[in-house]
């Protein structure tokens, strides 16, 4: 029987706290502990094309799971390309664990052929990151790496050089079931409670904004917005939780927001933001009163004045408000809000359905499909840029689908790999990648994933020969947009030179048959949808300033000889011009 290798050891460790998949590109430094993989039941390798694909993947499984997953990387570059996708899961609060390879550990430290100090730049994408330099030393740094990515919901970084791993395994580990289901009941003490009791009892008009921090909690947040007549407002990663049976709903607050959640915002005399980390200062009302909600303590206030932070489990916070708080009877707020909110949808929705035979063909048009033919538990992975507007706004859950983005990171090129990571975790479910031109290229050598593993994705590039995002951001900042063009391959012929099922739709006469066609085959599809550069979003609310930026760069275009460009900007933009 073979000896039984550290490599062996790290295996057998990952299996017990679940772990099912290791994402990776195999290679020298790697191999022993791929072959342990090879070796055991429970675990497979999954070859990606390019490291970060992986580390997106791993980050997906576990934000779709919710349970421990995992990528890895040989020494130098390999697992430095596992950066930027580590970055992501780490910001996102998905437990991974990474296996970082390293040269030979006689070496480190002589500049030896690929040589990196991966403790040094893994150290702010992850809670924990440590060299195992001594088979002995293994278990204990395994678990310890599994406990702080799955306690933290982050990244923990496994470094193990080559020669190591393929040393008879030492040390005995302190053997434990991981309970990864577990959550305490984190409810803020009485005292907090009462006085958040008394704050909304003594305030008129209350608001709650939710964030990812309601998973769950779907019915409490609903049954309290009932008792408080409360508008329900989110930030983007707590849309998937809140909005959808919740006649109290009001959009979103963000630069890609929507509805009346701004105004519902800073209409109120009390906003409650629940287990939300909304990144943005500049849309935090400064008038009523604020209370956060949020289990992590270190979290409360850092985006807004605070009249009361509050410890505690969203959830658990609401359950206990519930039977204490006295129910609201005016609903002028609510139905004012509610009124807005549902004209401010009406016509956005307006421009995905009333399509005409506007080309290139309206990018709200093809979410809007989508969202219409997707399937009830389908998975949504979308890609930084244009199309997380789109999804966010037309892409619509109902406690089922799942949508997943680089929200907090902002990485281009997320959608194909988080794509591999949901489809490989569910391979009998829908999975859906909204890409942008830009973001697919450049991680399409991954495309080849799909092929390699018949994995059903649905790859949906909104080709709109741009990095359009980048393009609106100039044009507000007052720069005409330069070196936002991009010149790209037919991407379906490509899909299909490259065996795998390719539809390519130009006239938006096309969009439903193609797309329906898409989502009806097995295995594989990437659709090419030409779409209207042009489709540009605005924020809610837009600053002065900002229209002043997108006048100046009109008049920039203009005098640059380009006013083409400028009417047909115009033309398509009708419809997003800030609203008085
Ligand atoms: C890795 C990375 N590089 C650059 C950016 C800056 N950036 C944000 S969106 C974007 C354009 C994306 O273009 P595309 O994927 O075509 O999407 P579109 O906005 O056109 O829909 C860029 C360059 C980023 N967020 N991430
Ligand atoms: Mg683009």
């Amino acid at each position: 029987m073979a000896k039984r290798t550290v490599a062996d050891q790290f295996v057998e460790i990952l299996l017990a706290a679940g772990v099912r998949h290791m994402y990776g590109v195999v290679g020298d430094s790697l191999n022993p502990v791929v072959d342990a993989v090879r070796r055991h039941e429970g675990i497979e390798w999954v070859h990606v094309r390019h490291e970060e694909a992986g580390a997106f993947a791993a980050g997906a499984e576990a934000q779709l799971t919710g349970r421990l997953a995992a990528c890895a990387g040989s020494c130098g570059p390999g697992n430095l390309h596992l950066i930027n996708g580590l970055y992501d899961a780490h910001r996102s609060m998905a437990p991974v664990i990474a296996l970082a390879a390293q040269i030979p550990s006689t070496e480190i430290g002589t500049s030896y052929f690929q040589e990196t100090t991966p403790t040094l730049y893994f150290q702010e994408c992850s809670y924990f990151c440590e060299l195992v330099s001594r088979p002995e030393q293994l278990p204990r740094v395994t678990q310890i790496a599994i406990q702080e990515a799955i306690g933290n919901d982050g990244v923990a970084v496994v470094v193990l050089p080559g020669d190591v791993a393929d040393l008879p395994a030492g040390g005995a580990y302190l053997e434990h079931s991981y309970r990864l289901e577990q959550q305490p009941t984190a409810r803020p003490s009485d005292a907090v409670l009462e006085e958040l009791v008394q704050m909304i009892d003594a305030a008129r008009r209350v608001t709650l904004f939710c964030g990812r921090g309601v998973a769950g909690g779907h019915d409490e947040v609903v049954a309290l917005a009932a008792r408080l007549k409360a508008p329900v407002g989110y930030a983007l990663r707590g849309k998937d939780w809140v909005a959808y049976d919740n006649p109290y709903e009001v959009g979103m607050s963000g630069l890609i927001g929507y509805g009346a959640c701004y105004e519902a915002m800073h209409e109120c005399d009390l906003l409650v933001l629940l287990g939300t980390d909304f990144p943005y200062v500049q849309f935090m009302p400064s008038e009523p009163k604020i209370v956060q909600v949020d289990l992590r303590r270190e979290r409360l206030g850092r985006r807004s004045r605070l009249d009361l932070g509050v410890w505690g489990d969203a959830r658990e916070t609401v359950r206990a408000l519930l039977p204490r708080v006295a129910e609201k009877t005016d609903f002028a707020f609510l139905d004012k809000m509610l009124r807005r909110h549902h004209d401010l949808v009406g016509r956005l929705r307006t421009y995905a359905t009333e399509v005409g035979d506007h080309r290139p063909i309206h990018p709200e048009h093809v979410a809007a499909t989508l969202d219409e033919f997707a399937a009830g538990d389908a998975v949504f992975t979308v890609d930084t840029g244009m199309s997380t507007v789109w999804a966010a706004r037309l892409i619509n859950p109902n406690g089922r689908r799942r949508l997943i983005g680089s929200f907090v990171h902002g990485s281009m090129a997320n959608a194909l790999p988080q794509a591999i990571g949901a489809q490989v975790a569910y391979p009998d479910r829908q999975v859906i990648a909204m890409c942008g031109d830009g973001g697919f290229a450049m991680l399409m050598g991954d495309f080849l994933t799909l092929l390699q593993y018949g994995l059903p994705v649905k790859v949906v590039i909104f080709n709109n020969g741009s990095l359009g995002m980048v393009a609106l951001e100039m044009l507000v900042a007052g720069y005409p947009p330069y070196q936002t063009a991009l010149k790209n391959p037919d991407f379906a012929a490509m899909a299909s030179a490259a065996g795998v099922k390719g539809i390519r739709i130009e006239d938006p006469a096309d969009v439903r048959d193609g797309l329906r066609e898409a989502l009806a085959t097995d295995g594989p599809v990437l659709v090419d949808v030409l779409t209207d550069p042009n489709a540009l979003s605005m924020p809610p609310k837009i600053k002065g300033e900002q229209v002043r930026g997108f006048a100046l760069a009109m008049t920039k275009l203009v005098l640059a000889g380009e006013a083409d460009e400028v009417v047909n900007m115009a033309r398509s933009n009708l419809r997003n011009l800030p609203r008085p």
